[in-house]
């Protein structure tokens, strides 16, 4: 491990791998798959959110226009994640694995590019919900402050620990607490706001909601889960250099990223769609004006 950190310093586990063992076929083409489904929903998920925005009162859409911010700033950076990827490592017939490219003209493989995807996303998915709801005792820009102030907290003390996964992991774990202070804050935060906005909603609205903060919860737990994932395959105070490692934080992140961006705008689209219907606009019964 010494010879290792002497070569590669603060770059992340994946790096690590590339350059010990390297990986098989399945792990590396796994990951490039993974991460190109990544991509390729937040396409889709785009074009549904532009081509419902009329199903919902105009007073909701400005959730469906974040959602459509979400969408791009994820599809660009999930795509830069992928080509990261595909020029870190390159094959290498003596191993017969993808090694740590020794040729790469671009850089090291880093996750840095979701931090900085996620300081767009994570305040937009949260002040999002707050288009739908209608609060009843909290007020509007304190909670969006709050938001704001505990969302961009939590990712910049995450991405500062980042760094440290392989050479320092008292660091890792500093910050990683740090950060997650701040996530208890929003998770706080965000159960309070969807409590106040199932109060005279109608059932089918509250029903969604209720289906928002499982989905929210179960979600937004995967990300300190792949911040771990070296530990978490290693049970030790060391990180494990295991390629199953590296494509379980892949999948990970990926399925993290289809339910908090992708499915749980969705899911806020047919909230809205039942709050519009209750208050006069039913948009299945006026297809000639869509
Ligand atoms: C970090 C660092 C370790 C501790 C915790 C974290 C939480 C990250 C979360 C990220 C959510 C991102 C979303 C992005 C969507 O675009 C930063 C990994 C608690 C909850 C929802």
């Amino acid at each position: 491990m010494e010879d290792l950190i002497a070569q590669l310093g603060n770059a992340t586990f994946e790096n690590y791998v590339g350059l010990d063992t390297g990986y098989t076929e399945m792990a590396y083409q796994l990951s490039a798959h993974v991460l190109t489904l990544g991509y390729a929903v937040m396409l889709a998920g785009l074009l549904y959110f532009v081509l419902t925005i009329k199903t919902v009162k105009p007073k909701y859409r400005i959730s469906s226009v974040l959602s459509v911010v979400v969408m791009v700033s994820a599809f660009l950076l999930l795509l830069v994640q992928q080509q990261n990827w595909l020029s870190a490592f390159e094959y290498n017939t003596d191993t017969a694995t993808y090694m740590l490219s020794s040729t790469n003209p671009g850089d090291l493989f880093n996750n840095g590019y979701r931090y900085l995807n996620w300081l767009i996303d994570v305040p937009m998915l949260l002040f999002q919900i707050l288009f739908v709801v209608t609060l009843t005792t909290s007020k509007f820009s304190s909670v969006r402050n709050q938001f704001w102030f505990s969302g961009t907290g939590m990712i910049l003390t995450g991405y500062a620990g980042q760094y440290y996964e392989v050479t320092d992991p008292t660091l890792f774990f500093i910050w990683g607490t740090l950060s997650t202070l701040f996530f208890f804050h929003i998770l706080y935060l965000m159960k309070k706001v969807i409590d106040e906005g199932k109060q005279g909603a109608p059932a089918g609205a509250q029903a969604y909601l209720s289906n928002i903060w499982v989905l929210f919860f179960i979600t937004w737990m995967l990300y300190p889960g792949a911040y771990l994932m070296p530990y978490l395959f290693s049970f030790s105070a060391e990180p494990a250099l295991s390629e199953a490692a590296v494509v379980a934080r892949h999948m990970t992140y990926t399925v993290a990223d289809v339910g908090s961006k992708v499915i749980y705008g969705i899911f806020l689209t047919l909230a809205a769609q039942e709050m519009s219907k209750e208050e006069g606009y039913n948009w299945e019964e006026m297809e000639s004006a869509l």
